[in-house]
């Protein structure tokens, strides 16, 4: 008579299923270098600043790309961009903009992709104005609203990795990594 193993392998669940997919795919994006994470930014002013994000997404090697329009200079293109960004395969969006910065929570009303939101300085109001713009979003459209400038453009990248990381375990050790960068006095 045949043994039958009591440790047979159970057909695995349908979300399991689902996750191990899903996990694939975001493997296999980043390696055929298709963009996940979008930077964008309102003005040519705002780029000495927003490239702090992309020396982050660099180091962590995530495929991103960079666009440059205003949610009130080009509505249309921001429009445009916003919903087709998740069809794209984009999974992250960091939007920078300094004074009446409407950008990402623009993005933010037509997407259902993260959208984080880099407060810019230069105005009068030293920024000010524009994190307002940012965290002061209403009920139902959320922004995560980083520190203005340049603190903030690399933390919206750092984020932005955490996020990629809850499906991917090999970014997860770079973070680590880069905590005990940290802890051991290097700056980022
Ligand atoms: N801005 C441009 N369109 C909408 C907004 N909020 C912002 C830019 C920049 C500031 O206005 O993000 O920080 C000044 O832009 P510019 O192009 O006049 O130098």
């Amino acid at each position: 008579m045949p043994r039958v193993s009591k440790r047979a392998k159970k057909p695995a669940s349908r979300s399991k299923r689902r996750t191990t997919k899903v996990k694939a795919k975001a493997k296999a994006d980043r390696k055929s270098s298709k963009p996940v994470v979008a930077i964008v930014y309102a003005s040519t002013s705002d780029e000495p600043v927003m490239r702090e994000c992309e020396h982050v997404l660099e180091q962590f090697g995530i495929p991103h790309e960079q666009h440059l329009f205003s949610a009130h200079r080009q509505p249309e293109k921001t429009a445009a961009f916003a919903q087709n960004a998740r069809k794209r395969g984009l999974r992250v969006i960091i939007a920078g903009a300094g004074m009446a910065a409407h950008l990402p929570g623009v993005i933010a009303s037509m997407t259902t992709l993260p959208v984080l939101g880099v407060p810019l300085c230069g105005s009068a109001f030293e920024g000010y104005d524009s994190l307002l713009s940012m965290v002061q979003m209403p009920g139902g459209v959320p922004v995560g609203t980083l520190a203005v400038g340049k603190a903030g453009a690399k933390n919206a990248a750092l984020l932005a990795i955490q996020i990629l990381a809850l499906s991917e375990p090999g970014l997860v050790r770079k973070l680590d990594q880069l905590k005990r960068n940290l802890e051991a006095g290097e700056k980022i």
